[in-house]
């Protein structure tokens, strides 16, 4: 047992995951196959901190389709599996998308009625095979451009704005018990992006679409998007009838740019976010990642000369940082 965790059984404080569940939050973790089976205090950690869970890279295409006609569900298989194993909230990510798509796909001349027939029969079998499992469905990622046009991707190439209308009826179809999630980056606030993803699931309900809801990702790298402006975006797509999740947070500073406490900082920030979902009715936060040393954040591209690169609950060795504590405080008061 953790020094953290001994301090608290004799102190009588609750875990993480237990304010969370009195107050019937869902506080996720994007969570990694290997450190899953390699590193116990990794999985130990996701089960005694969290009560849901985001396969981060496992469920996207490039991963699951080895070859044309194949699928590997393994790594999927161990993440879900033990999201409900250990009774949490499972966030399946992702069904479209432009990036992680499988290597032999770019390389592949398909005419657009195949293209079609491949993202029908992908997200059948995916979508279906998890529907006993997967709660909610992040169906179509990022599919709006930052200046808010919609993105130039295969699948907006090859069928128009007709694939995301294709893709949550594919979805709805055999998995009709799931919640259908667009999700986005860079929309957390209200600005010309979130404005353009308004408009984008406005027509889409209006073509009676089936989708139930609205992923904000709120990866506060270097821009720390203002809570009362989270709050007023959340509100208007709650207003169309949608649900609103944050679903892949995590808090960094700007390399040359950070504040003299930037724990303190960053344990406020993750609190006034907590505190606006709960004050707005959204019910759920997912961070991106267990703890600091695994975190997208210092393995991507030139993130680490840009950007700090611990922006997460738990530190390099699952140390609870002042943002594990700072949650908790807003999940409990
Ligand atoms: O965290 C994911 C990282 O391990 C992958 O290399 C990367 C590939 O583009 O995707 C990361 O997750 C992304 C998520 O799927 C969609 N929103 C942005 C996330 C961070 O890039």
């Amino acid at each position: 047992m953790s020094l953290d965790a001994w301090s608290r059984v004799m102190s009588d404080e609750p875990t993480l995951r237990t304010a969370a569940d009195e107050r019937g939050f869902n506080l996720g973790a994007a969570v990694d196959p290997n450190a899953l089976r390699n590193d116990p205090s990794y999985w130990k950690t996701l089960r005694s901190s969290f009560n849901a869970v985001t396969p981060e890279n496992a469920l996207k295409m490039g991963p699951l389709r080895p070859s044309p006609n194949t699928y590997d569900f393994t790594d999927a298989d161990a993440v879900v599996n033990f999201g409900v194993a250990n009774d949490m909230y499972v966030r399946g990510h992702t069904l479209v998308w432009h990036n992680q798509t499988p290597h032999w796909f770019q390389a592949w001349d398909y005419t657009d009625d195949q293209l079609r027939e491949f993202l029908r029969d992908h997200i059948h079998t995916v979508a279906g095979r998890y529907r006993a499992k997967i709660d909610t469905w992040d169906v179509v990622n990022e599919a709006v451009a930052d200046d808010g046009t919609m993105r130039e991707t295969v699948w907006y190439d090859a069928l128009g704005e007709e694939y995301l209308d294709l893709a949550f009826q594919w979805a709805s179809e055999v998995a009709p018990d799931a919640d259908l999630y667009y999700n986005d980056y860079g929309a957390d606030a209200i600005n010309e992006k979130s404005d353009a993803i308004y408009d984008l699931l406005e027509r889409l309900l209006e073509r009676g679409v089936p989708v139930d809801g609205v992923g904000l990702q709120l990866h506060a790298l270097g821009d720390h998007p203002d809570p009362e402006s989270v709050a007023a975006n959340i509100e208007r797509f709650q207003a169309l009838g949608l649900e609103v999740e944050i679903t892949e947070m995590d808090v960094s500073f700007p390399a040359d740019d950070v504040p003299d406490d930037p724990l303190e900082v960053q344990a406020d920030y993750y609190r006034s976010i907590v505190e606006t979902c709960l004050e707005v009715g959204c019910e759920t936060v997912v961070t991106w990642g267990v703890n600091d040393a695994n975190s997208w954040v210092a393995n991507f591209k030139d993130f680490p000369e840009r950007f700090t690169t611990e922006p997460l609950l738990f530190g390099g060795r699952y140390e609870e940082k002042p943002a594990y504590h700072a949650v908790r405080d807003a999940l409990e008061n």
